[in-house]
């Protein structure tokens, strides 16, 4: 059957005698206009794509400085790569025009869907994007969420919002489906075109819509799931496979502390095994938007509907628990050297920010939670991350490690991961806790440093 184009589906672009503007688009040769709500490291990468694969874009985000930047085509948080793409699009931005919702054939919500301090879901953003857009909503519109949600989200808040402040109704009216959001940071193989996606919709002209205009754009397979909530369930399974991995070779690492085993070298060796294995590293805690976030969605809701993720809640203490674990480490290893001073009133060098390799991101970063904890201690905290002079209280590695006591490695970026042990001798240190097993234990011994690593 012929592929129906947004453009040969598009309704009402014919302008109608009340509407006082052009509609937006409507001169357009493109494939259709499709708006982007939320324009950050997920919305506007994906933006760009469409706009790439012949959509006329459109992008609203509520932060003023963002569409400021945007305007300018200059912002932080793309790969040098999307940042050339900016340079040379044409993607209207706004925080708030409503004609880019109105004259859309597809709006596709990217808003960020964080936690309270509690761990529980913060859907706010989201609520606030489903007002806007039910507030301009027109039939024929397909409406795509991919912020990551819960199953359940979609049904008994999105969907309601849209169809109270539009008067229409899904799935006859106007479309809805979701695609979960998957993005790397700092992943060059993996990126918004080449990832596979997954496709939720109740309804068949919505899944087959929201598949369409995927297929239109991305490399990647698109896989349509039989509901709505199988597609808001499968990212949350595969966030939280990840977070209890990673859980269970933490609870091994303290485990192999008390046993004097080297994880690391266990975990290799264990990956011998060609299948029925897949290896995570312990560290120092679990960071960023995605793996410390997502398993909480599915925990609250579970609970609201009376089931109890006992495993899913233990492996988040466990991850949680990391920072902490990493300055008791330190804290032993300043009371083993006679000539260090114990933990309290030290001078400690906190080697990293991000709680990503090579990434600038602060979300959820492990390495707040020990300084922090150090802070409480009584240690003055030298804090260092090359890519975040703007969280680092010194401006060099030198500076930081300068006459300090100790230096922890709370992210592994790769000026870190070079280091070697004169590097931390010459600046007088002498006890070294490696937050990522990032560098090489027994050159570290050798030369008389007191190291240790997360479960090595
Ligand atoms: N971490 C460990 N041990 C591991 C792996 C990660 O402690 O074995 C820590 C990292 O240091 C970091 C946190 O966990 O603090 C998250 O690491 P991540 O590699 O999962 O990085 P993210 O948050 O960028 O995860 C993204 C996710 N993408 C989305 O959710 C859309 C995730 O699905 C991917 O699995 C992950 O990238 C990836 O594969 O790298």
């Amino acid at each position: 059957m012929k592929q129906k184009t947004i453009a040969s589906s598009r309704v009402g672009s014919k302008k109608s005698t009340s509407e006082s503007q052009q509609r937006l688009g409507e001169k357009t040769q493109k494939k259709g206009v499709v708006t982007v709500i939320g324009l950050g490291y997920v919305g506007l990468p994906l933006a760009l794509l469409a706009e790439q694969k012949g959509y006329e874009l459109y992008g609203i985000d509520h932060d003023e400085r963002k569409v400021a930047d945007l305007r300018r085509r200059n912002v932080s948080y793309l790969t040098p790569k999307e940042s050339r793409e900016l340079k040379k699009s044409r993607i209207h931005v706004s925080q708030n025009d409503v004609r880019y919702v109105r004259d859309a054939d597809i709006i596709i919500i990217c808003v960020p869907t964080p936690v309270y301090e509690d761990h529980l879901p913060n859907l706010e953003p989201l609520k606030a994007a489903c007002e806007f857009v039910g507030a301009h909503l027109r039939p024929n519109q397909l409406i795509i969420i991919e912020s990551t949600v819960n199953p359940g989200v979609c049904e008994e808040i999105a969907l309601p919002i849209l169809e109270e402040r539009s008067g229409l109704s899904a799935g006859t009216d106007f479309f809805f489906a979701h695609c979960p959001e998957r993005i790397n940071p700092g992943d060059s193989t993996w990126n918004v075109r080449t990832i596979p996606r997954v496709i939720g919709a109740n309804d068949s002209e919505s899944l087959e819509r929201a598949t369409n205009f995927y297929r239109s754009i991305l490399e990647g397979e698109v896989k349509p799931m039989n509901s709505i909530r199988e597609a808001e369930a499968v990212k949350i399974v595969e966030n939280s496979f990840r977070d209890i991995n990673i859980a269970f070779v933490n609870e091994l690492a303290m485990s192999f502390d008390t046993l004097g085993i080297d994880i690391k070298n266990v975990l290799e060796g264990a990956s011998t095994k060609p299948f029925a294995f897949m290896a995570h590293q312990p560290g120092c805690g679990v960071g960023g938007h995605c793996i410390p976030v997502d398993p909480y969605y599915l925990i609250s809701y579970a609970a609201k509907n009376g089931f109890t993720h006992r495993f899913l809640s233990i492996a988040r203490d466990i991850n949680n628990s990391m920072p902490r674990y990493t300055v008791e480490t330190l804290s032993e290893l300043l009371e083993k050297d006679p000539e260090t001073p114990p933990i309290e009133g030290s001078t400690v060098a906190l080697l990293g920010v991000s709680y990503k390799r090579d990434v600038p991101d602060v979300r959820e970063s492990p390495a707040s939670v020990i300084h922090d904890e150090l802070v409480t201690r009584g240690v003055t905290v030298r804090t260092y991350d090359p890519l975040l002079p703007e969280y680092s209280n010194v401006t060099s590695l030198t500076e930081a490690l300068q006459d300090a006591d100790a230096a922890i490695i709370a992210t592994d970026h790769s000026e870190f991961r070079s280091l070697r042990p004169e590097n931390f001798l010459e600046e007088g240190v002498r006890v070294v806790v490696d937050g990522r097993n990032c560098l090489p234990k027994e050159e570290f011994l050798k030369a008389g440093i007191h190291y240790k690593g997360i479960g090595r």
